[in-house]
């Protein structure tokens, strides 16, 4: 504890009465006019223990634990980086603030930030006084500084709750992990590589509920016991490029026209659709644009079968893909040249 005593706006004004609290040495400062500010930071310093983090080296993949209050996002942290970094407790909203550490992850450097845990929107008030609004909106903006997202849910089961958080990790277009937690609680801890009975399930029902990020691969693991744990980093940090990729447009339009050819675009009404060609326009996420007659008649459908197409072929293992339909210039007949 550090006694400061504040409001000392003038250097010739003195601390009255501190010292008769008995807790040590009072440093006079005044917040509002900056007089002894440098004096209390440098005794903070002092009672501080030195940085034990790896530093930012500028160049660290920048991972975010996300998910509902009490999943394990602290205890998850405090198992990777192999010390008691957050508070670890069972009463849900522990976590305050997103809170981040840089580490070195075999010679990998990241930064992982813990954040807090969302509750649903319709509980916490928005009203800027609250603590709970600003929580919320800090671990959202975690989710924008980060490289690469994992959503942690619990072994018990998805709720509403986890849909919408993954809703939010799937429109920062970032590269996602699911990691199932607490899966100590439903089984004990196994070696076998394949996938147990249990685990097939609770991934069968993460499509159901989870439609939307069906491209995030699914860990199941123990932080508590460090279990699965490993290998959940190294994906993280396997994926994390796959944002980057860039196809050529001539790889591109290969595989789509041979898609197209095997599964002709139905008419609609008579009038053929017509997919001209295809180009990646971005990356982070990787986006396509899909030149189309009539980008109104091409149906979900068949863009969700060419996403399929597409990821079968290039490595986008963990990341969104972006797909726009466009309306193609009619002089472009680009592909109808080689028909
Ligand atoms: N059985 C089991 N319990 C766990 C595991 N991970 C965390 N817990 C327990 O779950 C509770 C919550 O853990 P935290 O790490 O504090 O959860 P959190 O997600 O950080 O919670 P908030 O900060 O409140 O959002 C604690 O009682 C942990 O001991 C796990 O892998 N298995
Ligand atoms: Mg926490």
């Amino acid at each position: 504890m550090i006694v400061a005593a504040n409001k000392l706006d003038a250097r010739h004004m003195k601390s009255a009465n501190h010292y008769a609290l008995r807790l040590g040495e009072v440093v006079e400062m005044s917040a509002m006019g900056g007089l002894g500010v440098a004096e209390l930071t440098e005794k903070i310093e002092d009672v501080l223990p030195p940085l034990e983090e790896d530093e930012d080296t500028g160049e660290n993949i920048k991972i975010a634990l996300v998910g509902r209050p009490n999943v394990g996002k602290s205890q998850l942290t405090n198992t990777i980086l192999g010390y008691e970094r957050s508070i670890v407790s069972p009463v849900p909203g522990t976590t305050r603030d997103a809170i981040d550490t840089y580490l070195s992850w075999n010679e990998t450097p990241l930064m992982l930030i813990d954040t807090a845990g969302m509750r649903r929107k319709s509980r916490v008030k928005k009203d800027e006084t609250s603590v709970e609004y600003h929580m919320v909106l800090r671990s959202l903006r975690a989710i924008d500084r980060a490289d690469v997202i994992i959503l942690l849910i619990e072994a018990g089961g998805v709720t509403d709750q986890d849909t919408k958080i993954a809703g939010y990790a799937h429109e920062a277009g970032k590269p996602l992990l699911i990691a199932v937690n607490k899966w100590d609680l439903i089984e004990k801890p196994t070696t076998l590589e394949k996938r147990t009975p249990a685990q097939k399930d609770f991934e069968a029902n993460l499509k159901n509920y989870l439609p939307f990020v069906s491209y995030a691969p699914v860990h199941f693991l123990s932080g508590l016991n460090n279990w699965g744990v490993e290998e959940l980093v190294d994906d993280a940090i396997a994926i994390k490029p796959n944002a980057e990729l860039r196809i050529t447009t001539g790889q591109l339009n290969d595989i789509i026209r041979r898609a197209v050819a095997e599964h002709p675009i139905p008419s609609v009404k008579g009038r053929p659709v017509k997919l001209r060609y295809a180009t990646q326009f971005g990356v982070n996420p990787p986006s396509i644009a899909v030149f189309v007659n009539q980008p109104e008649l091409l149906h979900f459908s068949y863009v969700r079968r060419l996403e399929n197409v597409i990821r079968a072929k290039f490595p986008f293992r963990g990341v969104p893909l972006k797909i726009e339909v466009r309306k193609s210039n009619p002089r472009d007949e680009k592909w109808e040249k080689h028909d």
